[in-house]
């Protein structure tokens, strides 16, 4: 009630109310990759910043600020929208924005702000609801970059990206804005995001000294999941030689550097560039290479080298993002602005530095789920305030509309953060007990899978579905997270409860993983097999396409028989894959399986390893099949669906696999229109009159056998006919 009273206030209160604008302005310097252990003001052991340690001397500091996605892109999607990646759409990188949602900036111009954006983007899609924008293409370039301008020409500038970033934000603060009205920035830097190319006055910033590697720098990775061991970010052996560890040349060592791709931002500098960056990191690299060479250097020693190359030139980036927020403050004390304008410092995600052996991010451990969040807010925030709450990026959009006092769209799933602030950073009573975090990037870069979990201020808790594991850390007793304590039955109950607030916050923040289109493109048989029947499937010709899991795959093996008598010279199409669900099918037909054909009738039978892996709601599961439902119709206009009812599986009636079948079930008959949509339960044909699925059907309770499939295939017969074959 009071927020329609809010909402109706706001609709009718003349803007002319705030011609004295008292409204703070906004200025939200983000950058890329700076995880909080390179912020002296976290404690960083290993650098100094002093710049965007004033904003902590002079507001707060928070110390549980996470991500909810760690990585570039759906990092900066959840701060647009204030969702998390599944409802916002923006998965992973890659992905295009849809700047038809609902975002902050859109209602802050409409609440009379001025908003522009300068710098990193990466959400492919141009930004919507800026009065003035210039962003980087991609990722961007260290070294003399370029720019999109908002009629979509390019300009480059000479120059260090962060320098050239933070000019172009000045320029915009001083001549291109309207001085009378409130305004947002943000100052997106590319750094220190890889390859980690230093501005040419830092080269010599740690010169003769040795940072030292993190305690878990050399984690064996025992007592975690076997994931953790096959991921593809390590210090030790995914370094490039070019790319990363910046020599020139041939890979002179591939026992210790990956070769093959060179330091891209070397060719794009100038003659005085090049000259400078060479007299810096030649002789460096030579003395290397000759130790090398005279054998001087054990394995230890060559790894130790890799991380003092990796975590210097990372540092040595993150002084010029420091420099950045310095000259921005400056700017506002000389000006007066300082006075009211909040001025935010974070970044996309957190990072390693070499914990676990890593760099990188998008696991859910402390190192890449933290993102740093300092804010200075005069007149509200008192200075050196220290906030444990837990606050996460979706919160951001909520909080930029309740400083500008517009309304909060209840679509939104973050929380404003402005009663933390001013509340000296204390949460209120009836604040999060925990986060929730996803990561949808299945096997791309780096090799991490898919995963998602909670954290609560104790505990952590991880799910990965393609080992269908839990992982569960005591972080009081374990910080650096190095035994999942799952299977402990000390943790029992602890285990219980976390598993229970997973589900809860799954459902609350309406997560379904059955229609978020997801790949098993980690496991080597199924992206060979997709890639196969892409191939098929864009001869074009099928007239009869089955799609499913290894119920449907297995017409290629006890079912072959079958399948040649009643299916072969009728232009058939397998796309049953073993092991998928519902998300899988859907990541497959809207990925090349479904691009060019257009059959008479696909029959379509999914679901039972939904509930039988990962335990979703059958309702959830439905929801999936009806998006496969419509992705097919979609595409081929002209197609017939037949849906099978998913069929029994378990011995006994009593299964509880068999019964969220029948719930499935239940639900997707109804999708029948009987025009477009047809549904069959075929179920009985393989039961006993008891109930019981007999061994002589399908032997193990879930596969049928030759005359298992000989029964589906006469029961569906009959209404394929029908439907023109
Ligand atoms: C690039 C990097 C990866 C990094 C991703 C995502 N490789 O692909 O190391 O994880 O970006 O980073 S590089 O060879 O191009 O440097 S993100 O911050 O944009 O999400
Ligand atoms: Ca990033």
């Amino acid at each position: 009630m009071r927020r329609l009273i809010k909402t109706l206030l706001w609709a009718v209160l003349p803007l002319s109310l705030f011609a004295a604008d008292q409204r703070p302005n906004i200025i939200f310097i983000f950058s890329d990759d700076h995880a909080v252990q390179a912020i002296s003001a976290y404690g960083s052991q290993i650098n100094r910043t002093p710049n965007i340690d004033r904003l902590a001397d002079e507001g707060a500091i928070f110390l549980n600020s996470f991500c909810a996605n760690s990585l570039c892109g759906p990092s900066r999607a959840c701060i647009q929208t204030g969702k998390h990646s599944h409802l916002n759409g923006f998965m992973r990188n890659g992905n295009r924005f849809d700047s038809s949602q609902t975002t902050f900036p859109k209602l802050l111009q409409r609440a009379g702000y001025q908003t522009a954006i300068i710098g990193k983007w990466h959400l492919g899609t141009d930004p919507v609801g800026y009065d003035y924008w210039e962003i980087l293409p991609g990722q961007g370039n260290y070294y003399n970059p370029d720019f999109i301008q908002m009629d979509h020409s390019r300009k480059r500038y000479h120059g260090y990206v962060t320098d050239v970033i933070t000019d172009l934000a000045l320029n915009w603060l001083k001549h291109g804005r309207d001085p009378n009205k409130p305004f947002m920035l943000m100052c997106q830097h590319k750094a220190p995001h890889r390859n980690w190319a230093p501005a040419p006055r830092y080269f010599n910033l740690f010169k003769d000294k040795k940072i030292p590697p993190p305690p878990t720098f050399h984690d064996d990775y025992s007592g975690r999941s076997r994931l953790l061991k096959e991921n593809e970010m390590t210090v030790a052996r995914h370094m490039y030689w070019g790319h990363d560890m910046k020599f020139h040349g041939k890979n002179l060592f591939p026992k210790y550097f990956r070769g093959g791709l060179a330091n891209g931002e070397y060719r794009r500098m100038t003659p005085d560039q090049k000259k400078a960056w060479d007299a810096h990191y030649e002789p460096e690299n030579q003395a290397f290479i000759k130790a090398m060479r005279e054998g001087k250097l054990s394995d230890e020693d060559v790894l130790q080298w890799k991380y003092q190359r990796y975590i210097t030139d990372y540092l040595k980036c993150v002084q010029s993002v420091d420099d950045s927020v310095g000259q921005i403050l400056k700017y506002l004390d000389e000006t007066g602005l300082a006075k009211n304008t909040v001025v935010i410092y974070s970044s996309d995600q957190g990072f390693y530095l070499g914990e676990h052996g890593w760099f990188d991010k998008r696991w859910i451990f402390e190192e890449s789920l933290k993102m740093p969040f300092l804010i200075r807010w005069p007149g509200v925030i008192k200075p050196g305030v220290r906030s444990k709450a837990m606050i996460q990026n979706i919160d951001y959009a909520p909080t930029f509309l309740d400083m500008a006092g517009a309304p909060i769209p209840a679509e939104m799933q973050g929380r404003s953060l402005v009663p933390l602030f001013k509340n000296q950073g204390k949460a209120p009573a009836d604040w999060r007990d925990a986060i929730y975090y996803a990561y949808y990037e299945n096997a791309a870069v780096h090799n991490v899978p898919l995963h998602d979990g909670i954290r609560t201020e104790r505990y952590k808790l991880a799910f990965f579905p393609r080992t269908r594991e839990w992982q569960l850390f005591d972080l009081e007793k374990d910080p650096h997270e190095l035994r999942s304590v799952h299977n402990d039955p000390a943790y029992k109950d602890v285990l219980a409860a976390m598993q229970k607030r997973y589900r809860d916050l799954r459902a609350f923040y309406k997560v379904n993983t059955a229609v978020i289109p997801a790949t098993r493109g980690d496991e080597k048989w199924w992206r060979e097999r997709d890639r196969q029947k892409q191939a098929e499937a864009r001869r074009g010709d099928a007239e009869l396409v089955f799609i499913g899991d290894s119920i449907t795959h297995g017409w290629e093996g006890r079912g072959k028989e079958v399948w040649q008598e009643y299916y072969a010279d009728r232009h058939p199409l397998n796309l049953g894959f073993s092991g998928d669900r519902t998300e899988h099918v859907i990541w497959r037909l809207t990925h090349g399986e479904f691009a060019r054909v257009k059959p008479k009738a696909a029959v379509v039978m999914i679901g039972t390893n939904n509930t039988g892996h990962l335990m979703q709601d059958p309702e959830q599961v439905a929801a999936g099949i009806r998006r496969i439902i419509d992705i097919i119709l979609e595409r081929s206009p002209k197609t017939k669906v037949l849906l099978l009812g998913v069929f029994p599986r378990g011995h006994s009636p009593l299964d509880m696999g068999r019964l969220n079948n029948i719930a499935i079930n239940q639900i997707i008959r109804r999708f029948a229109d009987n025009k477009r949509v047809f549904y069959m339960d075929i179920g009985h044909v393989f039961l006993d009159p008891d109930g019981a699925l007999p061994k002589s059907l399908m032997p193990d309770y879930l596969h049928p056998n030759a005359e298992g499939y000989r029964r589906w295939a006469e029961a569906i017969e009959p209404m394929l006919k029908k439907l023109g074959l």
